[in-house]
């Protein structure tokens, strides 16, 4: 079950990319522009959970996002765009085993009054983890070869989904539990090198679905260009 309703909560998130939709999920840029979006092809997601320091979810991923990427689980990531694309898209990826803890508690991060939280700080201190336990440059695939970080890709990690165990008021934008941007002030430069040059960076914010998507279509779901801070559910 906790499969499922990550899967349709990235399902939900990735549809309202780019819709600068008030709710749950908001884009960071409101008139988010880029390459066209396509329906087929290869990308690698970076997932990752992670909690406030002190929340005591425990250091180790859920068990049972083992399954996210496995293509034979019914409803899992790979699966799910599998079918979907009738096998046009294959969307691969790796949910890394730790469960990173920011440096702060969760008060540290939360803005009062109704501002915007500290979610970009949260996320970077989460990424500088995962970047030394981890090449980056295993979720660069976006290019036609089906090989990650091998020269044809775009040097940025395709997909990053931060879950957090919980996400108190205030730490994106007033009760909103999902943000489609990592809120960095700069794009993230990881420690691994880029086969087409210098080093494989994560995108800082959301910045280009070339149309607003529709749940309708898999162009729709293409999150090619998209970096996404998502909250899920605990585990
Ligand atoms: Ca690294
Ligand atoms: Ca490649």
């Amino acid at each position: 079950m906790r499969l499922f309703l990550l899967i349709r909560i990235l399902f939900i998130s990735l549809a309202l990319v780019g819709s600068a939709s008030a709710g749950v999920f908001e884009c960071a840029l409101p008139k988010p522009a880029g390459k066209r979006l396509q329906a087929q092809g290869n990308l690698s997601a970076l997932v990752l959970f992670a909690q406030f320091a002190g929340q005591g979810a425990g250091a180790s991923a859920p068990s049972w996002s083992s399954d996210l990427f496995n293509p034979s689980v019914p409803g899992s990531f790979t699966h799910f765009y599998n079918e979907m694309s009738g096998g046009l898209m294959r969307v691969q990826g790796r949910v890394l085993p730790k469960r990173y803890s920011a440096l702060g508690a969760a008060e540290d991060y939360v803005a009062s009054g109704g501002g915007i939280g500290r979610y970009g700080q949260f996320n970077l201190e989460i990424l500088r983890q995962a970047d030394a336990d981890s090449d980056l440059g295993e979720f660069d695939n976006d290019g036609p070869d089906g090989i990650p970080n091998s020269g044809d890709d775009d040097g940025y990690v395709d997909i990053v989904f931060i879950n957090l165990h919980t996400v108190p008021r205030g730490f994106f934008i007033a009760s909103a539990t999902g943000l489609a941007s990592l809120g960095l002030d700069a794009d993230y430069i990881s420690n691994d090198v880029a086969a087409g040059g210098g080093y494989v960076r994560v995108r800082g914010r959301f910045n280009g679905l070339a149309a607003r998507p529709s749940a309708a279509t898999l162009s729709a779901l293409h999150p090619r260009r998209c970096v996404t801070s998502l909250v899920t559910c605990s585990g």
